[in-house]
């Protein structure tokens, strides 16, 4: 059977370099963007940066505070995360990308998959020629750079494109698949976490390699069938998932873990735009309206509440999203003693925005009238 040609296009250092587009000035420099949690001016995490300044070991996590040591003495531009353009710009590439492929895939907010087997005719040669097209409209039309990795699956085009960044382009043919994985750590397998990358290496098992070639009943015994047959498939770079249009979701949500118990009003806040802040990032690129907002609990004894209200109207608003969250925390603090340990957002019940079909009914019902 003819293998299929899929890319995995991943944009570099994604929302630091829609920050350089935005202020080119600050190209040159450390550009470092910011969740702020708001406690004290430095308290909170990395976002990302950009490559100038990784090379000062700046990355996505570390706190605020170790990034401006990192960069004391330097001109470094700390900015605070901006989703709401970043998802303005990632909706314009994705249809892009779209535009590209027989089937597409968005992945995340700077990814997606294409498959372009049909128009690449089967053969990685035009492949690597698609994968150049895409990265030079990309980057013409849109001014970002990106990364690609082209190979036979979703599994390995993804190892691929994280091989060379940025703006690199990696292409494995069905024939290089094992040379390419099996040096490899284990670690790079999707599904190989910091657990089972321990338990792994118990086993004496540290590359990919390693890997296809332990012993199956054994990796079973382990970590039971389904689990003992995904890594074993993917050592051999076997992966035959589709790329597939996401389907629509039913409800989009968010959860995380306080930095400390607490049943104050305003510390949970803090937390809960976050969460909704990153929701509505969601749903704006998707151009979705929701009607029902809940919120989930975990208390402190690990009890699970939840809470929800539906509006008279869909709508897509960041603010009365926060606002409904924070109506439902306050009514849920009145009611229980309990103190919070982990508090989620959910939005359900969405309407498919459609901006333009509206406008055209309202206008049919007036001409009728
Ligand atoms: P990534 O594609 O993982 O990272 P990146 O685009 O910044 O860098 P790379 O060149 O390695 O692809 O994530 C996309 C965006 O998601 C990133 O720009 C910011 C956000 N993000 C976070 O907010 N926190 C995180 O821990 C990570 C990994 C990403
Ligand atoms: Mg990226």
């Amino acid at each position: 059977m003819q293998s299929r040609i899929i890319m995995l296009v991943d944009l570099d250092y994604f929302f630091a370099q829609c920050e350089e587009l935005r202020n080119p000035s600050i190209k040159d420099k450390p550009v470092v963007v910011c969740v702020y949690s708001g406690r004290t001016e430095e308290s909170g995490a990395v976002s990302t940066a950009n490559y100038v300044a990784r090379a000062y070991g700046v990355k996505s996590g570390i706190p605020i505070f170790l990034a401006k040591k990192k960069l004391e003495n330097t001109n470094a531009v700390f900015l605070p995360v901006d989703y709401m353009f970043y998802e303005e710009i990632s909706g314009k590439v994705m249809n892009i990308l779209k535009g590209l492929a027989d089937r597409f895939e968005q992945v995340g907010i700077d990814e997606a998959y294409l498959d372009v087997t049909l128009r690449a005719n089967g053969s990685f040669e035009q492949g690597r020629k698609l994968a150049e097209n895409v990265k030079s409209e990309v980057l013409r039309q849109q001014k970002l750079t990106c990364s690609i990795g082209v190979a036979p699956n979703k599994l390995v085009a993804k190892i691929s494109a994280d091989t060379k960044k940025p703006d690199g382009l990696t292409v494995v043919t069905p024939e290089q698949v094992t040379a390419f994985l099996g040096p490899l750590p284990v670690s790079r397998l999707i599904g190989v976490g910091a657990k089972t990358k321990e338990r792994m290496q118990a086993l004496g098992i540290n590359t990919v390699f390693d890997l296809s070639n332990y012993d199956m009943q054994r990796l079973i015994a382990i970590f039971g069938k389904t689990l003992a047959a995904y890594f074993h498939n993917a050592s051999l770079g076997i992966d035959d998932e589709p790329v597939q249009e996401r389907g629509e979701a039913t409800s989009i949500s968010r959860i995380a873990t306080l930095k400390h118990d607490s049943r104050e009003l305003s510390f949970i806040l803090e937390k809960t735009d976050q969460l909704c802040n990153e929701i509505h990032a969601d749903i704006a690129n998707d151009k979705l309206a929701y009607k029902t907002v809940g919120i989930v609990v975990i208390a402190t004894d690990m009890s699970i509440h939840t809470r929800s209200k539906t509006l008279e109207n869909p709508t897509d608003s960041l603010e009365a999203l926060k606002g409904t969250v924070k109506e439902l925390l306050e009514k849920f603090l009145g009611q229980t003693e309990l103190e919070m340990r982990r508090i989620g957002v959910k939005i359900s019940n969405f309407a498919k925005e459609q901006k333009h079909q509206r406008q055209l009914t309202s206008f049919i019902k007036e001409g009728k009238g």
